[in-house]
């Protein structure tokens, strides 16, 4: 038998079709309470969307570890055959909530794991670096990215202004444009932590370590043009790819890697392990395995658990640290004041961000929207004389600390022997990319730039390139010029 329709307290409603009104021409009364509801309720069925990875795709799954990582952190999660409940969500960058799967931009690839330890989240991207090495250029990036506040539109001349000027963007930016720009699907794409950070040991060893999600799907990619006519056919097909494979019990996982540096080693290695836009030689720090990641899982309701997922680089568990990455030391605290703002101050009371295998025993009570709260009985202050939690250090062992000179400076990283803005991006285009790839990427790079780069921007576009690799900046001059010659809209210079 059909339930009837109630109001949100469980009063039987009259109508689903009639409001209510003073004879059939009448006014609408204000007393009509289901109607007033229905409309309120409507009207507030959004929260923000995220400033940036707005538009995301997510599944739960487990880590089970089949590597034995244990000299190198006491993290329960990693220690060997142990079996984590893990939630993912994966997304683009820069466009807003409605916006295709395929366009270019990188994407993100956030992971929660709910450990005995309480919950840790690694908060990636899909590709190893970053564009920037300091948090306080990061809203000027992501503004040059999104759109320009006089008319709402996107401008690929804003992009390459702010990538020009800011030269440590040329390895992301060369990821960015290659084939890592647009994966086939989320199923075939690496994950990475991105960020240098620390594990501890049970003996207390300190390590640097680095995150690797390889994806045991085949790491695929779509060209330029496959992408701009899956955009206009189906603006979700990220969404219903990874939905529909779990649906179907097809179930993708990723093979869990780290490299490790030990702490000792880092000051006299060839680029600064610290440094987002760098990322470590294999050579010099192989890969080591830890264990399976699997997706088995679709999220019963897409706004509970995806929308209101809340991922911060601050949720980290005994066993694992911060480094002296400024960039990662600002998401720590950028990510729960960004929960605070979109989704209230007790985020982490909602169902996917609860701790799942750890029991909560916090200080924190109260607040718009408090649903779980402690036994009367527990005070609501520490210290106490009445039985209530107690912070203990055995069980939360050290803060993951390191040494640093402490005189407050503000400087950029202290340069290694091969640091330099453009020397791992040319690594990547000489040495990494096929002959195909190295096309893909001039090719994508140039119809790119002709997307609206005027000058003064697009002479420095071509001196970055040719700092990158001379041959490659060559070719996207001779690109553009040609495009532009050729029919290619030149955009009217800025004056
Ligand atoms: Fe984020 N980033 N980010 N980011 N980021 C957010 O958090 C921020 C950075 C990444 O699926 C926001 O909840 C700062 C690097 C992912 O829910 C925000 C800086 C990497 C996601 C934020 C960075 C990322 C976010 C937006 C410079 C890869 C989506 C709303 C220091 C290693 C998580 C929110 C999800 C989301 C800030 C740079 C990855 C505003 C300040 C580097 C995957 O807090």
């Amino acid at each position: 038998m059909t339930k009837p329709t109630t109001t949100n307290t469980g009063v039987p409603v009259e109508s689903d079709n009639e409001s209510l009104t003073a004879g059939t021409q009448g006014p609408i009364l204000l007393h009509d309470h289901y109607l007033i509801e229905k409309l309120a309720q409507f009207n507030r069925e959004r929260v923000p969307e995220r400033i940036v990875h707005a538009k995301g795709s997510g599944a739960y799954g487990e880590l089970v570890v089949t590597g034995d990582v244990s000299k190198y952190t006491k993290a329960k999660l990693f220690q060997p055959g142990a079996r984590t409940e893990s939630l993912a969500r994966f997304s683009t960058v820069a466009g807003e909530l409605g916006s295709p799967d395929t366009w270019r931009d990188p994407r993100g690839f956030a992971v929660k794991f709910y450990t005995e330890d309480g919950n840790y989240d690694l908060v990636g991207n899909n590709t190893p670096v970053f564009f920037i090495k300091d948090p306080i250029k990061f809203p000027d990036f992501i503004r040059s990215q999104k759109r320009l506040p006089g008319n709402g539109l996107r401008d690929h001349n804003m992009q390459w202004d702010f990538w020009t000027l800011r030269p440590e963007t040329a390895h992301q930016v060369t990821w960015l444009m290659g084939d890592r720009g647009i994966p086939k699907t989320y199923r075939h794409m690496n994950g990475y932590g991105s960020h240098t950070y620390q594990w501890i040991n049970a003996a207390g060893e300190r390590f640097w370590v680095k995150y690797h999600f390889r994806t045991d799907q085949g790491h695929e990619f779509l060209t330029q043009a496959e992408a701009d006519r899956i955009a206009g056919e189906d603006a979700d097909y990220h969404r219903k790819d990874l939905w529909e494979a779990i649906e179907r019990g097809d179930f993708p996982s990723w093979t869990v890697y780290v490299q490790i540096m030990p702490v000792a080693e880092a000051e006299g290695y060839r680029f600064n392990p610290f440094d987002l836009t760098k990322v470590w030689s294999k050579q010099d720090y192989p890969l080591i395995e830890v264990g399976t990641w699997t997706l088995n899982r679709n999220p019963a309701n897409y706004f509970v658990d995806i929308e209101q997922a809340a991922f911060e680089p601050s949720n980290i568990v005994p066993g694992i640290g911060f480094s002296p990455d400024k960039m990662l030391l600002g998401r720590v605290f950028s990510y729960a004041d960004a929960h605070r703002y979109r989704i209230g101050t007790n985020y982490a009371q909602l169902p996917p961000n609860q701790a799942r295998a750890a029991e909560v025993n916090s200080y924190s009570k109260e607040g718009a929207m408090r649903y779980y709260y402690n036994d009367p009985s527990v005070p609501v202050y520490a210290p106490n004389s009445f039985g209530g939690p107690h912070a203990d250090p055995e069980r939360a062992g050290d803060d993951g600390s390191w040494e640093f000179d402490p005189t407050m400076v503000r400087a950029g990283y202290i340069q290694h022997a091969e640091d330099g803005d453009f020397t791992q991006a040319g690594t990547l285009v000489r040495e990494v990319l096929t002959d195909e790839q190295r096309d893909r990427l001039v090719s994508n790079i140039v119809g790119h730039v002709l997307g609206g780069v005027r000058e003064p921007v697009l002479s420095r576009v071509f001196e970055y390139w040719k700092n990158v690799d001379t041959d490659l900046g060559k070719r996207v001059e001779e690109g553009v010029r040609a495009g532009l010659n050729g029919g290619a809209k030149p955009a009217p210079s800025q004056g």
